[in-house]
């Protein structure tokens, strides 16, 4: 793919009303070979990208990785990542995030600092993304890890708020993230309500494991949908494969 192009895809894509599916392949949780396979079957059955990362990473081979999957690919590799150490010029693009959800500068503009002279240096596309954690019925990696707190779930308007604000400051995209592998995935009213707001790409992760979830979640209003964890569980590639029908008749 061509450098550089990956939000601009994106939101050529949300502007025709289209709507995309990403995967998540946490490093530590795969092989470079089943990631590289795990790719390459997402991509034949209609996966929009590929993002690579985690809230805490215990192995040493993003590089190695990320490599292995774009290897078998041509859909977009993305970072996402936990902080700054989690870059990689294997990737396409990164997910520039601030923890916008949170009162940590660390979050908000510690870790970005560090990390975007070595993206200058590696050439890969950096997307500035506001990334608002959402409460989702337990403690998540993200919200230990950075010790902030989630927005409620009982409080649309609040999400609402801090997306606009986001918006207002120039980021690019919203994700709106429950969590690796939460019990409750956002709210659809939240959504609906951070739709209402803002007319950027709206990514919604977090507790998505089934078809009718992320049906769901498109219907409120979210552009992008994300799984990770799905793919670690017995059928997980099949119901990844439902989801990919749902996403393109939306
Ligand atoms: C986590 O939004 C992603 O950051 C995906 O979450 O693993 O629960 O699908 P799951």
């Amino acid at each position: 793919m061509n450098p550089g192009t990956v939000l601009s895809e994106i939101q050529k894509q949300v502007s025709k009303g289209s709507k995309c599916y990403w995967i998540l392949l946490d490093p530590d949780d795969f092989t470079l070979s089943q990631a590289s396979d795990i790719a390459a079957q997402a991509q034949e059955c209609g996966v929009n990208g590929i993002l690579i990362g985690g809230s805490l990473l215990n192995t040493n081979h993003l590089d190695d990785f990320t490599a292995a999957i774009k290897k078998n690919i041509s859909i977009p590799a993305i970072l996402f990542p936990g902080d700054a150490t989690q870059i990689s010029a294997e990737a396409d693009a990164i997910l520039f995030l601030s923890l916008v959800s949170g009162r940590n500068p660390v979050n908000l503009i510690g870790e970005q600092v560090k990390g975007a002279p070595l993206i200058k240096k590696c050439g890969i596309e950096p997307i500035s993304t506001a990334y608002m954690l959402v409460e989702s019925g337990a403690v998540s990696s993200v919200e230990f890890m950075s010790n902030t707190r989630p927005l409620p779930r009982t409080k649309p308007m609040i999400a609402a708020a801090h997306a606009l604000a986001a918006q207002y400051m120039g980021m690019s995209m919203i994700y709106l993230e429950a969590g690796s592998g939460a019990p409750q995935s956002v709210p659809n009213e939240t959504i609906q309500a951070v739709r209402d707001y803002v007319d950027i790409p709206l990514i919604v992760g977090g507790g998505i494991r089934d078809v009718k979830t992320a049906q769901e979640k498109l219907a409120a209003g979210a552009d992008v949908i994300v799984t990770g964890n799905l793919l670690r569980q017995e059928k997980g590639l099949e119901v990844m494969k439902k989801i990919v029908e749902v996403v393109k008749n939306n």
